[in-house]
C-alpha cells in the first residue's frame, strides 16, 4: 500500500471514529430529552460507525500498513427538536459519502484494486444510511413530532436491530 493511500485511509478512519463519537453524543442528548428510542437508534449508529472504522483498520493492517489515531474533535450537538437532530445526521452522512467517494477516486487513480473492492461495500452502506435517515425525516414531515406522533416515532426508532 503506498503512503498516499495509507494516509487517505487513516483520514477516513478518523472520520468514522468522529462520526461514532458525534452519534454517541446525540444519543446521550436524546436520553436527556426522555427519548429512549431516538437514543437507541443513535447508539446503534455509534456502534455501526465504530465497525466501519475497524473495518478500515483491518484492511490497512492486513496489507502491512500502519494506523495512527488523532484526537477526536466533535462539537456538542445542539437541541432544537428531533427533526433538527436528524437533519444534522443526514448532512453528516452526506459529507461522509463525499469523503468515501473521494477515497474511491484515489483508489482508481492509484490502481489500488483491493481498496476499490472494499470501498464498494462502503459506497452501498452510504446509500443505505442516507436512505434510512431520509425515511425518518419523511415520517416527521408527514406526521409532525408533537404528542402521540413523537411517542410513536420514538417507539419505532427504538426497534432498530
Ligand atoms: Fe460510516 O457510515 Fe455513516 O458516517
Amino acid at each position: 500500500m503506498n503512503k498516499k493511500i495509507q494516509k487517505a485511509i487513516n483520514d477516513q478512519i478518523q472520520a468514522e471514529f468522529e462520526s461514532a463519537h458525534a452519534y454517541l453524543a446525540m444519543s446521550l442528548l436524546c436520553n436527556d430529552k426522555s427519548l429512549p428510542g431516538c437514543a437507541h437508534w443513535l447508539k446503534s449508529q455509534w456502534q455501526e460507525e465504530t465497525g466501519h472504522a475497524l473495518k478500515l483498520v483491518e484492511h490497512v493492517h492486513s496489507r502491512g500498513g500502519s494506523v495512527t489515531l488523532k484526537n477526536i474533535t466533535v462539537e456538542q450537538p445542539k437541541w432544537t427538536n428531533v427533526e433538527g437532530l436528524f437533519k444534522t445526521v443526514l448532512r453528516h452522512e452526506q459529507a461522509i459519502t463525499i469523503s468515501i467517494n473521494k477515497l474511491y477516486e484515489l483508489a482508481l487513480a492509484e490502481k489500488d484494486y483491493p481498496l476499490q473492492i472494499l470501498l464498494q461495500w462502503f459506497i452501498n452502506e452510504q446509500v443505505e444510511e442516507e436512505g434510512s435517515v431520509q425515511a425518518i425525516l419523511d415520517r416527521i414531515a408527514l406526521a409532525g413530532e408533537a404528542g402521540a406522533s413523537l411517542l410513536f416515532l420514538d417507539r419505532q426508532l427504538g426497534e432498530r436491530a
